[in-house]
């Protein structure tokens, strides 16, 4: 579904919840990453899309004009009360800690939208690996920008964001998820500098190829645990390598130190400079349209993810098994785990003729090997966080088509 067409769902559900139209709608996608896995936090290159799947709220003043922020979820789970007079701190219901980060970041900024009535839906897939999370601190700060009219530098966006989720949620990420959900471009990747910040936007604009993404449905617990371990073995590679971070450091270099190490950190270190190389290769394949080669690139990182890295599972390490086995001749180019790991997706680069065999094929082999229903879809690179509803700019109004779209002032 277009955002569009989910921003006038959300309106109807907001009017429904609320007895009254939303003044605003704002909208902030998910993402998948194509290659640059566990590089983020290492000052290297991500290459991560915007995905059409998006945390949208809709949102007006509370009704009461007190200062608090409620904030819904279509889903009928806990609401989030957020009173802007007091201090703001992590609490309960959990999911409500990414909000309040981000609201905490946009009020030391001057950024104060007073009390409001919210309601949330997101399509993107709690769990799946596809930044669920990123979404809706970047959807939360974009209902703010709008509701206020301050606009936040995007590289200070979303470095609010990742803040709100090391300080308020206590996972400590690297920028790749926010940096995507506030700057995806429609048909473009985004080859992120992770060490100046810096962007590119990698066009994709073969009609040929398609990017599949696969949830396999499973997501496994020591997830969180075992990314801080990670972390922290690159950083002690470095420190032995006597550099800043992996991103300074060299294959030779790495090779020539194997002795100071311990195995398990040295293969984490040969992750991450081999998945550096291998993500501005890929960013040079995509822009010569050089499929095969891509390919090649996204199986090497999946491996690596798998062996060095060690942050695959069966579940992910089967459906990159399935996809390699229908093969380039069968419409595939290449394919690997995507995001932090332990469960989560795969993404699979395929022909666009072949993409709905391949999507059937996948399915049901990976229900024959694992007993496990994966859900798949095709997407676009879609474009960044967007405000869809605000006073004057009126988005779905504008698009006309909808036979429901238009949208009381
Ligand atoms: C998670 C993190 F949030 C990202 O910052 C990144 O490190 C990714 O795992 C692994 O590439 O999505």
């Amino acid at each position: 579904m277009s955002y569009l067409d989910l921003a006038v769902q959300v309106a109807q559900e907001f009017a429904q919840a609320y007895g009254r139209h939303p003044r605003w709608i704002v909208a902030a996608p998910g993402r998948v990453n194509v290659i640059g896995e566990h590089t983020d936090y290492n000052d290297g290159f991500v290459l991560p899309m915007a995905i059409e799947r998006y945390a949208v709220m809709a949102a007006d003043k509370s009704a009461d004009g007190g200062s608090t922020i409620q904030i819904r979820d279509v889903s009928g789970v806990e609401p989030v009360l957020i009173d802007l007079s007091a201090p703001i701190k992590p609490g309960s219901p959990k999911w409500g800690n990414y909000p309040r980060g981000v609201i905490a970041g946009c009020l030391a900024r001057g950024i104060n939208p007073g009390g409001l009535d919210v309601l949330l839906h997101s399509t993107v897939p709690l769990g799946g690996g596809l930044s669920s999370s990123a979404a809706l601190e970047v959807c939360t700060a974009t209902l703010l920008e709008a509701v206020t009219g301050k606009k936040l530098d995007p590289v200070e966006k979303a470095l609010l964001c990742q803040k709100a989720e090391h300080e308020f949620a206590g996972v400590p990420c690297g920028i790749m998820d926010q940096f995507i959900s506030v700057m995806g471009r429609e048909n473009h990747l985004l080859l992120l500098d992770c060490r100046s910040c810096t962007t590119q936007q990698v066009p994709v604009t073969d009609p040929a190829v398609q990017l599949l993404v696969s949830n396999s449905n499973v997501k496994h617990e020591l997830a969180n645990g075992e990314y801080a371990k990670r972390r922290a073995q690159c950083e002690a590679a470095a420190k032995i390598l006597g550099v800043p971070s992996l991103r300074d450091a060299t294959a030779e270099a790495l090779e020539n130190a194997r002795g100071k190490m311990e195995d398990v950190v040295f293969r984490r270190a040969r992750h991450v400079i081999g998945e550096i190389e291998r993500t501005l290769h890929a960013a040079e394949g995509i822009r010569a349209s050089n499929w095969p080669t891509v390919g090649q690139l996204m199986y090497a990182s999946h491996f690596s993810l798998r062996d060095d890295y060690e942050v695959s599972c069966k579940e992910l390490d089967a459906l990159v098994e399935i996809a390699g086995n229908i093969g380039i001749s069968g419409g595939v180019f290449g394919s690997r785990m995507t995001g932090g790991g332990f469960g989560g997706s795969t993404v699979t680069l395929v022909k666009r003729d072949a993409a709905a065999e391949i999507k059937k094929q996948m399915a049901a082999d990976y229900k024959k090997k694992t007993g496990i229903e994966a859900a798949i879809f095709v997407s676009r690179p879609a474009g960044g966080a967007t405000v869809v509803k605000v006073a004057g700019k009126d988005l779905i109004a504008q698009a006309g088509s909808h036979a429901t779209g238009r949208l009381d002032p």
